[in-house]
């Protein structure tokens, strides 16, 4: 998508710390990280967000929640968080699917 900030990051338009990356997925570190940990997930194909994807995005969903793994694995990181925030009013100001990877600090639950 033209004016999209992460589909410009996975073209290499815009620069990044980029951390892991296979056909499917690429992830790079959060430009104002949140947790020492602080990685953001993304497919390669644009889609909005978790409402936006459909029947044929279920392996791709998969994909990118097996990728948080292996990310959180070669890190040495057991614990972490993964959150994928949906539509502005639960704080997504990026329309292009993405999970925060977040580890390295004590999360509250319930989350505020
Ligand atoms: P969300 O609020 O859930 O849509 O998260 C968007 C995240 O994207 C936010 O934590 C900051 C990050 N972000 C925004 N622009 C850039 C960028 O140009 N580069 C990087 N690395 N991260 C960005």
């Amino acid at each position: 998508m033209n004016d999209c900030i992460f589909c410009k990051i996975i073209s290499g338009e815009i620069k990044s710390q980029i951390v892991y990356e296979d056909d499917f997925v690429v992830a790079f570190k959060d430009l104002n990280p949140q947790a020492p940990t602080h990685i953001l997930i993304v497919p390669k194909k644009h889609i909005e967000n978790i409402a936006a994807a459909s029947e044929e995005d279920a392996l791709l969903l998969g994909k990118i929640q097996l990728a948080a793994a292996k990310i959180a694995k070669d890190s040495n990181i057991k614990d972490f968080r993964l959150v994928a925030n949906n539509g502005k009013g639960a704080g997504q100001s990026v329309m292009h699917l993405h999970y925060h990877l977040m580890a390295g600090r004590r999360f509250l639950w319930p989350a505020g």
